[in-house]
């Protein structure tokens, strides 16, 4: 693949392929591609820009370099209150920016890979999980390490993780903080597949390639239904309003708009009482 740089980022690049992927890369090798907020405010402006392209069909989130996916919140910019935007500034406040960037990543209507070479701990960690579909490179490494360094994610990190592997395994990752190689991933059923490290990229782009033949649509609402069994109200609202795309386009719909344009009564009766 020819990878085309887009925008103009100092923690990321973004890029398209030209036939359909774009492919968001952490660049804070020398951090284990720890994430600072401005970090995360990139990651999050590359993901609406994937997502408004129509010529985007799936997502690649990546780290630079083979030794991390990602690393987690920088430990150097966690301040008191959260990570810091200007750790040099007195009353700087915390943020945690990741909160957002781990419900966009899930409710963005388009897949999105992990592509995993070398370490995915920490928030780093989490990061995958909310990935759709991840491929690991043989040497990736996963765990939790919030215990250690007093953090933790009850979230996604909690939830999804129990879901993934289990409750039990899920409590042995937070409660013992311990790394697991990619074929250990595997088995427990964090990552879809695992690779040589010189094979992540083609492989990946194989996967893609084989989700960007299929329906976009079909891939959207399945995302769609997984999401609304695991998030409650706010997953049900993504496949509703999905519905909703698809009802605008019947009659019985445009009855309804047209009737409110011409300030007339809407004729539904014409409409079908569906058994
Ligand atoms: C990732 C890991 C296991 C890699 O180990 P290794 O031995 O390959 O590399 P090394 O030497 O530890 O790291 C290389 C450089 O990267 C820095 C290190 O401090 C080191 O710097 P220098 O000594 O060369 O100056 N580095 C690595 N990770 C960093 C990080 N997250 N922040 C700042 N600097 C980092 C090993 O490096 C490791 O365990 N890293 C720490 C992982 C960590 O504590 N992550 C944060 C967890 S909390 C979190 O992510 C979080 C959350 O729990 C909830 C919400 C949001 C975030």
């Amino acid at each position: 693949v020819t990878w085309t740089a887009h925008g103009d980022y100092e923690d990321i690049r973004y890029e398209h392929s030209g036939d359909g992927i774009a492919k968001i890369t952490i660049c804070r090798p020398e951090v284990r591609n720890a994430f600072r907020p401005q970090t995360l405010m990139e990651v999050s402006d590359a993901l609406v820009d994937a997502r408004e392209d129509g010529s985007v069909g799936v997502i690649v989130l990546t780290g630079e370099g083979p030794d991390a996916f990602c690393s987690g919140g920088d430990q150097n910019v966690r301040g008191d209150t959260g990570y810091l935007t200007d750790p040099g500034r007195q009353g700087s406040v915390g943020r945690f920016h990741v909160t957002d960037l781990q419900v966009q990543i899930r409710r963005l209507p388009k897949p999105v890979v992990a592509m995993v070479a070398g370490y995915a701990i920490g928030g780093g960690h989490i990061l995958h999980l909310v990935c759709d579909l991840t491929i690991a490179a043989d040497n990736a490494r996963f765990g939790q390490v919030g215990p250690r360094v007093g953090s933790f994610d009850g979230g996604f990190g909690a939830g999804l993780l129990a879901d993934l592997v289990g409750p039990k395994k899920a409590k042995e990752i937070w409660f013992l903080c311990r790394q697991y190689t990619a074929d250990e991933a595997r088995q427990m059923g964090l990552v879809n597949t695992v690779v040589p490290l010189a094979d992540l990229e083609a492989e990946t782009v194989a996967w893609c390639r084989e989700m960007l033949a299929m329906s976009p649509f079909a891939l959207r609402l399945m995302k769609a239904s997984f999401n609304a069994a695991e998030d409650g109200i706010s997953g049900i609202q993504q496949l509703a309003h999905d519905a909703n795309l698809l009802f605008y386009a019947t009659d019985e719909a445009k009855e309804g708009r047209e009737a409110y344009k011409q300030k007339r009564r809407p004729e539904f009766e014409k409409f079908p009482r569906r058994p």
